[in-house]
C-alpha cells in the first residue's frame, strides 16, 4: 500500500532526523530568561554594527519590506525536546547581508536582543543558507512569547542560539560568549555532537 509505505518511511526519516538524546514533540514550549518585551513599531530598529564597512540601521517598515524567504527546519532544544518541520517566514541572513560589507577581520557575530540578551556564532555558521530572521511560523505571525516581532532561527544549533526579540548584529574579531554561553551552555552547540554544556 502506497500510504503505508510512505508512513513507514516518514517514521524512519523522523528517527534519523532526531539528534541523540532528543525526544519529539508537537507542542512548542516557551523558554527564556526575563519577560516578554513590549513592541513599539515606531521606535523598533535593527542595527548592524562593529566590523562592517558602513553600519546599517533599519526601522520596522524597512526591515519588513526586505525580500521574504520561507525555510522549513527542525528545532532542537537543549532541554531535550525537538520539533520537526517548522515553516519559518522572514528574511534570510544572506539576503540581509547583501546590504552590508563585513570587514575581513570579522570572524564572529553577536546577535543582540531586547533586554541585553546576546548569543554568539562564528560567521560561517551564521551565513549558512538555512539561517533566517523570522516573523512568522507555520503561516501565523510569531506569538510574542516566541519572539515576535523578530527572532533569529539557526537550525543547525541548539535552540538557545535562536535569539528571540532581536534588535541587531555586531561583527567582531573575537568571540564573545552570550547570555546562555557564559552560564554554562556550550559555545558551539551542535545537537548532533550533543554539545549541550561546557
Ligand atoms: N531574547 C531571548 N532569546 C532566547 C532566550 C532568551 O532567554 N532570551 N532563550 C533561548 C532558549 S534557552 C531557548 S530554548 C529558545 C526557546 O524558544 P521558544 O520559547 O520559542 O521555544 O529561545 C532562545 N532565545
Ligand atoms: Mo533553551
Amino acid at each position: 500500500m502506497g500510504w503505508l509505505k510512505k508512513e513507514k518511511e516518514t517514521e524512519q526519516d523522523q528517527r534519523g532526523r532526531n539528534p541523540p538524546g532528543q525526544y519529539l514533540t508537537e507542542k512548542w514550549p516557551v523558554l527564556h530568561a526575563g519577560s516578554v518585551p513590549r513592541f513599539n513599531p515606531h521606535t523598533w530598529d535593527f542595527r548592524i554594527f562593529g566590523l562592517v564597512e558602513t553600519p546599517l540601521r533599519l526601522n520596522y517598515q524597512e526591515f519588513m519590506s526586505l525580500p521574504k524567504a520561507q525555510i522549513i527546519s527542525d528545532v532542537h532544544c537543549v532541554t531535550a525536546w525537538s520539533k520537526l518541520d517548522n515553516e519559518w517566514e522572514g528574511v534570510s541572513v544572506r539576503e540581509l547581508m547583501k546590504r552590508v560589507m563585513i570587514l575581513p577581520e570579522a570572524k564572529f557575530v553577536v546577535t543582540h536582543a531586547e533586554e541585553g540578551f546576546t548569543t554568539n556564532l562564528p560567521i560561517d555558521a551564521f551565513l549558512d543558507d538555512d539561517v533566517l530572521f523570522a516573523y512568522a511560523h507555520n503561516g501565523e505571525p510569531l506569538a510574542p512569547e516566541h519572539g515576535w516581532p523578530l527572532r533569529l532561527v539557526v537550525p543547525k544549533r541548539y535552540f538557545w542560539k535562536s535569539a528571540k526579540w532581536v534588535r541587531g548584529l555586531e561583527f567582531s574579531s573575537e568571540d564573545k560568549p552570550g547570555f546562555w554561553e557564559v552560564r554554562g551552555y556550550n559555545n558551539n552547540a551542535d545537537p548532533w555532537k550533543e554539545e549541550r554544556y561546557w
